[in-house]
């Protein structure tokens, strides 16, 4: 019977819809500073828990998932068991998903990642603009004009009916500024849905297939259909196919690598996370390939490295590097690095490799301990091996120059005997 009725109001209010709004605007993406993936997720778990507190009642079993949505538990992207998202190990709010915050926030602070040249890449970083781009496509897929018009006017319409039958549960519905207590304001429908699609966009655009699982699932369970319409589903056009998203996850999975350095973002994760903190530390290692783990920090007032910076050496050719130690005490010890492994054999304050190949290009390191145990690394210097010839030989400069000059003079001389 309710169902019935259900379905006559459904099609009278669809029909009512169509007649006065023939074509709804595309919903615009969010602006880049909404996405505080941690502050989302709080907002929506704190109307989850008090104007929404029935939902948990309605939704039995579902509903742990919203319970999971705290930023300092929230990690629902591990895949599916029992129709419920699982952990992947790595916090969503203030690491997984902020990774995502920070590009979209940041572009040009992260401009230079894709170039795959900077200290300690090994391969190309992701591209801060294909973040937001793919971030932007997949949360208009999720929040549809369609999705839109169901929060604002299809959802509102039906309330007498939800609340008829959960009398007990389900609070009237008011329209703010003036709304009576124990009345729920019907923007808050709006801000409560949003707020999760924006989250579910950012497991969208991570991409790895566990995190498309459980998009695919929260977006089904989002739509509140089997709630509402006992079965048949009032949303058509929410995205349930997670092929259709755009995703990354070669730079923005857990098994990703954002910043090229060859360390995947959980490796960094799990040697930078503070997990009781916003982050910081994380953000700071993962999107910079000079930070990774296991590294030494640079002390370059105690290890000074000559030359420094990117230098340039002919195939064939030798790379000649030497540190110089301040105030360490004797007896010190020498290690040298290239990509953050040691070099056999290598424990002298001077680094020469003779007849080089292209298999020498890298990152150069030195790490020193002393007798208190501390250790202490130099600047990291990259080394790039070029073609033979490709280098102007110092002293054919010379010559050229030399010569030049002393056929000037010659003229000179020439000239002052006339
Ligand atoms: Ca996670
Ligand atoms: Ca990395
Ligand atoms: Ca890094």
């Amino acid at each position: 019977m309710l169902k019935q009725k259900s379905f006559f109001v459904m099609l009278l209010v669809s029909l009512v819809i169509g007649l006065s709004a023939p074509s709804y605007a595309v919903q615009p993406p969010p602006n880049p500073s909404e996405l505080d993936f941690c502050a989302l997720l709080d907002s929506a778990y704190n109307l989850v828990t008090t104007d929404f507190a029935f939902l948990l009642e309605l939704l039995g079993d579902d509903a742990a998932l919203l319970t999971m949505i705290q930023c300092a538990v929230a990690d629902i992207n591990g895949g599916i068991v029992d129709n419920i998202p699982t952990p992947n190990g790595m916090l969503d709010g203030n690491y997984e998903l902020r990774i995502i915050k920070e590009l979209v926030q940041n572009p040009s602070q992260y401009a230079n990642l894709p170039s795959g040249t900077l200290p300690g890449q090994t391969r190309p970083g992701v591209n801060p603009t294909n973040v937001l781009n793919a971030y932007n496509a997949n949360y208009q897929k999720l929040y549809t004009d369609g999705m839109h018009v169901f929060l604002t006017t299809t959802l509102p319409s039906l309330w007498p009916i939800l609340q008829g039958r959960y009398p007990q549960q389900v609070p009237p519905l008011c329209t703010s500024p003036n709304v009576p207590p124990g009345c729920l304001d019907k923007t808050k429908i709006v801000t409560l849905f949003r707020s999760l699609l924006m989250v579910l966009a950012g497991f969208a655009t991570v991409g790895d297939d566990a995190s498309a699982n459980s998009v695919a699932t929260v977006a089904s369970l989002l739509a509140l259909c089997d709630v509402l319409s006992q079965g048949s589903c009032l949303v058509t056009d929410i995205e349930r196919n997670p092929n259709n998203y755009v995703k990354l996850p070669q730079f923005l999975s857990k098994e990703g690598d954002a910043d090229g350095d060859g360390y995947t973002n959980f490796e960094e994760y799990e040697e930078f996370a503070d997990v009781k903190g916003p982050g910081d530390a994380f953000i700071a290692a993962v999107l910079n390939p000079s930070i990774y783990p296991g590294q030494v920090p640079p002390s370059e007032d105690k290890v000074k490295i000559y030359p420094s910076g990117t230098i340039r050496v002919e195939e064939g050719g030798s790379i000649d590097l030497r540190v110089e130690i301040k105030d360490l005490v004797a007896p010190i010890s020498y290690r040298w690095t290239k990509g953050g492994d040691d070099i056999d054999g290598a424990t002298s304050p001077r680094l020469i490799i003779r007849d080089v190949t292209s298999a020498d290009a890298g990152i150069y390191q030195c790490i020193v301990t002393d007798a208190s145990k501390g250790l202490y690394a130099s600047a990291q210097v990259r080394v790039v091996i070029v073609p033979e010839g490709t280098i102007p030989v110092a002293s054919g400069i010379g010559l050229a120059v030399i010569t030049a000059l002393c056929s000037a003079g010659g003229v000179m001389v020439l000239r002052r005997r006339k």
